[in-house]
């Protein structure tokens, strides 16, 4: 089988018209600075990078080291390469400018430079979320603001997950595809085209934990699956929750299944749990772009006008038919009370 490297899949995009110039040299620069994460990752204890850095982000998370090296990697990968106006990230408050000795491009860069950091120090699947959008004409220093476009508005996204293979999964809306890496060589390499979600699935991924604080339409919801083949549903389902999203959404990719980390009354105040610019709009555009669905329960994640950098939201995502299912009791329940 020939292989198609991610360099040449980027410049067969470009000749199709799917993609400009700048933009896939961007997604190059990403990809190369995912690569030197994933040797910080692999290199776990021996690499002096397990462990909290001491400090916080903005949300008064506590800080992993690999964190604030993920973080600095991609900063530092793309401040030179002139395709960029700014860059934001989980790790920091405000947006950050392309320094001024370099040349600036026409796109804003959005990532969770390293998600599902609580499993880092045991050695469970992490990643790095991403979302392109385009710098608005005649801006010249970006603020939050540009950046709080709607997700149908992105260019592009992607994520990588450090797993036993290093995979790179990506979208410019013309269908989402997956990358490995094939380490001897330095290389991703296409190893899925046009991924499809299927529609049904037996398997869903939600933290039962919270179940005492869900809502009601959840409580149901989850309830039915539960109940297995003498519920309503008529059918045993099955279980996951790695808690690093990149890994369940990996996972949902592959062979179908759902996601689920609902509103709950512990964080009801702050919207939701995951983050809406750089966690729940690339995941929804990569889902979507497979074939699959992406809600808060009430409406299409991507549809949702942003209102703050570090927003967070419910997210339910996946295969159609279970997103639709569970969307249509939360509206249902909403309809019942209004
Ligand atoms: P983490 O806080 O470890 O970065 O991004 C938030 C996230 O991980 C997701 O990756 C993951 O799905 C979720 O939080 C896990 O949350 P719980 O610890 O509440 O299960």
């Amino acid at each position: 089988m020939k292989h198609v490297s991610l360099i040449q899949f980027l410049i067969e995009e470009r000749r199709a018209g799917r993609v400009n110039a700048e933009l896939s040299l961007l997604i190059e620069v990403v990809a190369r600075a995912c690569k030197r994460i994933a040797v910080a990752t692999n290199k776990g204890a021996i690499g002096g990078v397990l462990g909290e850095a001491g400090t916080g982000n903005i949300q008064g998370e506590a800080q992993k080291k690999l964190d604030v090296i993920s973080n600095e990697i991609l900063l530092e990968a793309n401040a030179w390469g002139g395709q960029l106006a700014a860059c934001a990230s989980e790790e920091m408050e405000d947006p950050q400018p392309i320094p001024d000795m370099y040349p600036k491009g026409h796109h804003l860069l959005l990532f969770d430079p390293l998600d599902g950091s609580s499993n880092i120090d045991v050695n469970i699947s992490v990643g790095t979320i991403f979302s392109v959008l385009r710098c608005p004409d005649g801006v010249t220093e970006p603020t939050a603001e540009h950046f709080q476009q709607k997700g149908t508005t992105q260019l592009a996204a992607g994520y990588v997950v450090y797993g036993p293979a290093t995979v790179l999964v990506l979208t410019f809306g013309h269908g989402t595809h997956e990358f490995t890496l094939d380490r001897e060589v330095g290389s991703f390499i296409l190893s899925r085209r046009d991924i499809r979600i299927p529609e049904e699935t037996g398997e869903f991924a939600i933290n039962m934990s919270n179940q005492r604080h869900w809502e009601a339409p959840m409580q149901r919801y989850i309830g039915e699956l539960l109940a297995g083949l003498d519920g309503p549903r008529g059918r045993d389902f099955n279980m996951r929750w790695v808690a690093s999203m990149v890994a369940d959404v990996h996972r949902i990719i592959t062979r179908g299944g759902v996601f689920f980390y609902p509103l709950d009354a512990k964080i009801r105040s702050k919207g939701g749990k995951l983050r809406l610019m750089y966690e729940a709009n690339p995941m929804a555009f990569i889902i979507e772009q497979a074939g699959g669905a992406a809600s808060t329960g009430r409406e299409r994640i991507l549809d949702l006008q942003p209102t703050g950098l570090h927003q967070r939201v419910p997210v339910f995502l996946g295969s159609k038919k279970e997103i639709d299912i569970v969307t249509h009791y939360h509206r249902e329940a909403d309809g019942a009370q209004g």
